[in-house]
């Protein structure tokens, strides 16, 4: 319950559980190295440099070390005057790892000496101990099992655990953070440590594109206990990338110090270009959408009583922040602008290039609609809808090819399956701006066809299908189709990732028969083992070259029908490799495609050339 999930997800909520307080303390000042091993049994071990959990006698009778390790959100009580997580998905105290733990070792040692007890699915294996001097050591180490009876599995990602460390690093400048993995065959470990913080962070994100101006903007301000910190930098790209921490918990939802950062952005841009005389008296104001083109930047917040709300506790509430990061935005931003006059005027031109854009993306939008609105039931043509009219049990089959799409519209059930066919290759959306995705022959039947209009103007509630599925030939040909729509619905859709709506469907590409049985095959593998498994000499196996090459019955039997098809749900855990990745796949640099593809080939399954 407190971890969210039994899932590998859940399971990595115990690591960012024990990282955190690591954390907490290098931010409280105390800490300045963490080192996370996971061991070669899949237990992991996490030490720190700090003060050391306390010991000693606490008011209830027990042992401060037994009472922060066993009672639910006793961590923060013993705060030693830092930033403190509270009320997050995260804050929930080493107490949910260790009643969630076959086994938990923790050692502190402070005060000369090394303290530690042990417990068993949260229970005390004996008292608290001193079990040495600490010779000079200082700090907490903690080892756990998970509970296999609780989770699923213990398969750690290293690089989900090392991409999080990493995001750690750049939160908190000059903390070092070490990944070990003494898995067989993982064998590995990395460092992070950023002397620049945000602005490494900010570079970092900006890796693959081209920067408007070589440096980062930074501004820092710490007031009252509150440390706002912000870096940002324009590329050529057309999306924006923001990411706003409060006490290191990624905000998802956003909230005030998001309002502030975005209302100060805005505000002292135009200020600026209009003092600069590039807006002119009867020039319209840039609007925060125009600002946002093309922007990266981290927005991190410090405070002392973080609320954090919404339904995954993904918003920052506190209204006192919203004035002060919109103070030191606004004076940060506009100081710069002041000092670097030419890359101010970079940034507004680019600004102004944005603001025709979108109106010429607007003119396009209406006509898309209007002429949605002219075509009867604003229906394509193409579309082939089901009788279904509720969304929820609606879905919507998106089909390459006109043949394949002639195979599906046979083989599904029409009472709720909708298909539609697209022809060709969808325009890569990466490249272009929303006017000329509008324009695009193929991907306004699929806007009109959803139903919830594009953009700014989407509408999650009038999508017409809440299972989305895209259906592509299991070659190069299919996977590439696939990326482009992943790409138009993750840039321009993404509410329909985020209520997870979109889908992958899996067509087998072998049939293998017997004579008596038949069984499909999505690839090789799968194939090797079922002629395998069926120990006879008989077997004659077909090669699917497209969908088109399967008959309706067999489009149905191994892919559409939800008895025995399997989706994949299209899921995004990590906007900012997302991004990245989307950026890099389809993105106008070259180089860095090149690196990627390079590096991610060795990892491919099936590849049809
Ligand atoms: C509260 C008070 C003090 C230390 C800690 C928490 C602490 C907890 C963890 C968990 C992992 N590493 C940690 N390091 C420190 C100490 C208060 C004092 O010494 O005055």
């Amino acid at each position: 319950m407190y971890i969210g999930s039994t899932d590998v997800r859940g399971l990595h909520h115990l690591i960012w559980e024990v990282v955190d307080n690591s954390i907490d303390e290098a931010m409280a000042g105390y800490a300045t190295r963490i080192e996370l091993t996971i061991l070669p049994d899949g237990s992991v071990l996490n030490r720190d440099d700090g003060r050391g959990v306390p010991v000693g006698r606490h008011s209830t009778g027990k042992d401060a070390l037994e009472v922060v390790h066993t009672v639910l959100h006793a961590g923060g009580k013993f705060g030693g005057g830092g930033y403190k997580v509270s009320g997050g998905l995260h804050g929930v105290g080493v107490s949910v790892v260790n009643a969630l733990s076959e086994s938990l070792r923790v050692e502190s040692a402070r005060d000369g000496k090394i303290w530690a007890q042990e417990y068993r699915r949260g229970i005390p294996a004996g008292p608290v101990r001193a079990i040495g001097p600490a010779n000079g050591r200082r700090g907490t180490t903690t080892s756990f099992m998970p509970d296999r009876e609780v989770f699923e599995t213990i398969d750690w990602s290293f690089e989900v655990i090392a991409q999080r460390l990493r995001e750690s690093a750049y939160l908190n400048k000059g903390v070092w953070i070490k990944l070990v993995d003494q898995r067989g065959e993982h064998e590995r470990e990395r460092s992070f440590y950023f002397e620049g913080g945000l602005v490494s962070f900010v570079r970092h994100l900006n890796r693959n594109k081209e920067a408007l101006h070589p440096r980062p903007i930074y501004i820092e301000r710490r007031e009252n206990g509150t440390t706002i910190e912000v870096a940002l930098q324009y590329n050529d790209s057309y999306t924006e990338n923001l990411f706003a921490f409060a006490n290191n918990i990624n905000t998802v939802d956003g909230g005030t110090h998001v309002t502030g950062f975005r209302a100060a952005l805005t505000a002292s841009l135009n200020d600026w270009a209009r003092r600069a005389g590039i807006l002119k008296e009867s020039d319209a104001n840039l609007s925060g959408d125009d600002v946002r083109e093309g922007l990266t930047a981290v927005v991190s917040v410090k405070l002392l009583e973080p609320q954090f709300e919404g339904q995954t506790k993904g918003k920052l509430g506190n209204a006192e922040v919203k004035g002060q990061v919109q103070a030191a935005v606004g004076d940060g931003v506009g100081q710069y602008l002041d000092e670097n006059p030419a890359v101010g005027r970079r940034i507004i031109e680019k600004c102004l290039t944005a603001a025709r854009a979108r109106e010429a993306a607007r003119k396009a939008r209406d006509l898309v609609i209007r002429k949605g609105a002219l075509e009867g039931l604003s229906l394509p043509g193409k579309l082939a809808d089901c009788q279904e009219r509720d969304p929820e049990r609606s879905e919507l089959f998106i089909v390459e090819g006109d043949s394949a799409g002639g195979s599906a519209k046979q083989g599904r059930d029409r009472r709720f399956q909708a298909i539609l066919p697209l022809r060709g290759k969808l325009l890569n959306v990466e490249k272009a701006r929303l006017d000329k995705i509008l324009s695009s022959e193929n991907v306004r039947p699929l806007i009109i066809a959803l139903g919830a209009g594009i953009g700014e103007s989407f509408d999650a509630e009038k999508l017409r299908y809440h299972r989305i599925i895209l259906l592509s030939d299991a070659d190069v040909d299919g996977a590439h189709i696939r990326t482009l729509l992943l790409t138009f619905f993750f840039r321009h859709m993404p509410q329909v990732i985020e209520r997870e709506y979109l889908y992958i469907a899996q067509p087998p590409l072998y049939r293998i028969s017997t004579g008596k049985q038949t069984f499909y095959a999505r690839d090789d593998r799968e194939r090797e083992q079922i002629v395998r498994e069926l120990k006879t000499k008989s077997v004659s196996t077909q090669r699917f070259k497209g969908l088109g090459e399967m008959n309706p019955e067999q489009l149905w039997e191994t892919t559409m029908n939800p008895e025995t098809r399997t989706l994949l749900r299209v899921a995004i855990d990590d906007a900012a490799e997302a991004d990245s990745i989307f950026t890099t796949l389809m993105g106008e640099r070259v180089g860095p495609r090149k690196d990627f593809i390079k590096a991610e080939a060795r990892k491919v399954r099936n590849l049809d050339v």
